[in-house]
């Protein structure tokens, strides 16, 4: 935030470094890239909602997307001064089983070598084998424990398969949970295409992404809150994209939703020991600020505290559609946000996200 001494730090940031790039590049199913002549220039096609014959398939790919000068030059560009670099969505979810050791320990070496070349400047989340089943996951994570920039892990909604619920899951959480790395929750799928209708092609990509990409972050946190993995992995850390996507706006109707639930009830899932979604939020998520308005970011320093919400751009997603060059609107939007919700003049959030950092730190000296 320009006039702030404290360092901003944007935790909500994205790479494709460039091996995983030429993976996209020989693939012809989502992920992947490839242009559609007449034109010549190569888009990225990564979601679901968007592989469609429509002017909307897809997105032009830049050097922004691989290059980590171009971050860099982001970064300074827009005062931040530490940026917490994640592989972008879909990760490794559909790399084959037997591929997915190997792709993400190189992938992880990857990202975490670019960040040594811009020391203080880079850390990153490093990213799960998924398909390659529970025991290679948690190796994984006690590896990346050990690398020098990673702080934390970046996760999608579907876990194994059968979403962030599944019992199985309990040991990566609690692996998680002993190495002190935090999920950093994102969505990719968004909501089964039925939902947008039979005109879904006009509105280009808006209704997955202003809508299916928060709800299903609310519908994964939410199905983790009723199977009890926070009263049985305590003091597991989310930071959750798009400030909880509307789990701050919906957490009252979700709690009163629990305590009215004759079935909870009679299952004797309502008595104590339980955690309500409120002390969930203040004790386990925390919120990125990449919500674009004032309302949306007060709900969510209201529901997690000023503490837990934290700076994030989604580079290299959003940007300008005209003007190049020049700022990024969706950063201005959010950094008048966070000043119009905090008052002017206060950079607390940015002041405690360097504080969060650090915390994550645990194990390791910047
Ligand atoms: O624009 C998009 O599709 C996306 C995306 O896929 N992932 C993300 O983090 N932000 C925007």
């Amino acid at each position: 935030m320009a006039g702030t001494t404290s360092p901003v730090v944007d935790i909500h940031t994205h790479v494709y470094p460039p091996s995983y790039i030429e993976l996209l590049k020989s693939r012809t199913s989502i992920p992947y890239i490839r242009s559609f002549p007449p034109s010549e220039s190569l888009r990225l096609v990564i979601l679901p909602a968007e592989d469609t014959e429509s002017t909307s398939r897809g997105r032009p790919v830049g050097a922004e997307y691989y290059d980590i000068n171009k971050k860099i030059e982001f970064m300074d560009k827009h005062d931040i001064t530490i940026s917490v670099i994640s592989l972008a969505n879909p990760w490794l979810d559909w790399v084959p089983a037997e591929e997915a050791v190997k792709a993400a320990e190189s992938i992880n070496n990857e990202v975490n070598e670019v960040c040594g070349k811009f020391p203080g400047r880079l850390f990153a989340f490093g990213t799960l084998p998924l398909s390659g089943g529970k025991e290679v996951i948690v190796k994984e994570i006690a590896r990346l424990k050990d690398l020098k920039y990673m702080r934390g892990i970046i996760l999608g909604t579907t876990g194994l398969g059968k979403g962030l619920d599944d019992p199985e899951l309990l040991p990566i959480f609690q692996a998680l949970q002993d190495a002190k790395l935090p999920i950093f929750l994102h969505p990719h799928y968004g909501l089964p295409g039925s939902v947008w209708g039979e005109r879904a092609n006009d509105y280009g990509h808006v209704l997955p992404l202003a809508l299916g990409f928060p709800l299903e972050t609310t519908i994964a946190v939410t199905r983790m809150i009723l199977s009890g993995v926070f009263e049985k992995v305590p003091e597991l850390q989310m930071i959750l994209a798009h400030s909880g996507g509307t789990l701050p706006f919906l957490a009252g109707r979700i709690e009163s939703c629990i305590e009215h639930d004759a079935y909870l009830k009679a299952e004797g899932k309502l008595g104590k020991g339980r955690k309500t979604v409120w002390e969930i939020l203040k004790k386990n998520i925390y919120l990125d600020a990449v919500v674009y308005s004032e309302v949306g970011l007060k709900a969510a320093i209201q529901a997690s505290g000023e503490d837990r919400v934290m700076f994030g751009t989604d580079h290299p997603f959003f940007p300008p559609l005209d003007e190049e060059g020049g700022k990024w609107a969706s950063v201005e939007t959010n950094y008048a946000a966070i000043k119009g919700a905090l008052g002017s003049g206060t950079s607390a959030p940015i002041q405690n996200i360097s504080d969060e950092l650090h915390q994550f730190d645990g194990l390791k000296a910047a």
